[in-house]
């Protein structure tokens, strides 16, 4: 076909990386060309069908192809003007000095932080190192449980570990206070991850509600986390799916209507309009029971601060979030 030559020819012509993934995605998208014509595919038969297929097969391998070499060499003379836009000289006298700023991170918490507690909820810190039983078995994850295998754990002698979620505070407060209770738990994580959206040390805030039996339902969790992501995010669409934690009955994920592409389709929603946020849910009878309350009803939420941060700061990589590049702090 000569619209797919002519798209191929325009690979190698591309000048930069913004331009080639526009290419790509008229090509490969949701919505691309050959991804059109493939569907098109069920409207013919026998051997016209087998013919059409095989070729629109070959474009798609001498496309990507193309692409790929095409990308190395935009991404190399990037690196080349980069290293040469950056070349240092350090005879030259220092006229640049910062004030101190705040990190983003710091910013994203005190912006949570400040928006729960105004509604009444009271925050807890909570201990860093945790007995197994507050991290898990209290949260319904006996040592049996396979969801202890989805938060690698660093853990110490005497059944002592880093907490993995800040779900402990849920039960620590329900220990110590009687309901009605109002808080969230806010700090540090750890689990062993390392990637672009995953790092060993991560902060969770989590909410938690609990009042007298039927006084609390999932109506009230939806409302309350939906006024704080219109809030936090401003102009978007929000999305519940039932999901799955031990410790909340029913369970759900809460995802947000992609903030880079504004859904059309991008690599960080994976091409599905979609970002997940948050976990959460009514809390678990049996939560109740080993924090040793009765009667009462629930719902508790947590989310992922560097992930927010990410999100509000369309920020790619969470590991840039802890290094120390100024340019990072000064961009925001
Ligand atoms: C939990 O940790 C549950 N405790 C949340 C919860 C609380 C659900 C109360 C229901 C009721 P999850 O493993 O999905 O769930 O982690 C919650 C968030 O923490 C994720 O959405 C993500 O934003 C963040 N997170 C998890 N692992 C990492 C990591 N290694 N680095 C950065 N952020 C992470």
């Amino acid at each position: 076909m000569q619209v797919l030559d002519d798209l191929l020819a325009r690979v190698a012509h591309v000048r930069d990386l913004k331009e080639l993934e526009d290419l790509r995605l008229q090509v490969l998208g949701k919505k691309g060309i050959l991804t059109q014509e493939f569907t098109q595919l069920k409207n013919l038969s026998g051997q016209e069908k087998a013919h059409k297929a095989q070729k629109l097969n070959q474009f798609k391998e001498a496309f990507t192809q193309a692409h790929a070499q095409r990308k190395q060499a935009l991404q190399n003379l990037e690196l080349k003007a980069r290293l040469q836009a950056e070349k240092l000289d350090p005879s030259l006298a220092n006229t640049h000095i910062s004030a101190s700023l705040g990190h983003p991170l710091s910013y994203t918490k005190d912006r949570i932080i400040e928006y729960f507690t105004q509604l009444g909820f009271k925050l807890h810190l909570g201990e860093l190192v945790q007995e197994e039983f507050y991290n898990f078995d209290a949260l319904n994850m006996p040592a049996y449980h396979p969801a202890r295998a989805m938060q690698d754990t660093f853990y110490f002698k005497d059944h002592k570990l880093l907490r993995t979620h800040t779900s402990p505070t849920q039960i620590h407060a329900m220990q110590t206070q009687e309901p009605p209770i109002k808080m969230i738990g806010v700090g540090p994580t750890f689990r062993r991850d390392y990637d672009t959206t995953h790092t060993p040390m991560f902060s969770q805030v989590e909410g938690l509600v609990v009042d007298s039996a039927h006084k609390v339902h999932f109506g009230h969790l939806k409302q309350v986390l939906e006024d704080f992501l219109h809030y936090f995010f401003g102009d978007i669409k929000v999305r519940w799916r039932s999901s799955f934690f031990p410790f909340t009955e029913p369970s759900a994920e809460v995802d947000i209507s992609c903030v880079f592409c504004k859904q059309e389709g991008c690599k960080v929603c994976k091409h599905t309009g979609w970002l997940e946020v948050l976990g959460a849910g009514c809390v678990h009878p049996g939560v109740f029971k080993h924090a040793g309350l009765k009667n009462v009803s629930g719902y508790a939420f947590g989310l992922g601060i560097e992930r927010l941060t990410m999100l509000s700061c369309a920020i790619n990589d969470l590991r840039s979030l802890f290094e120390t590049d100024l340019r990072l702090l000064e961009a925001f």
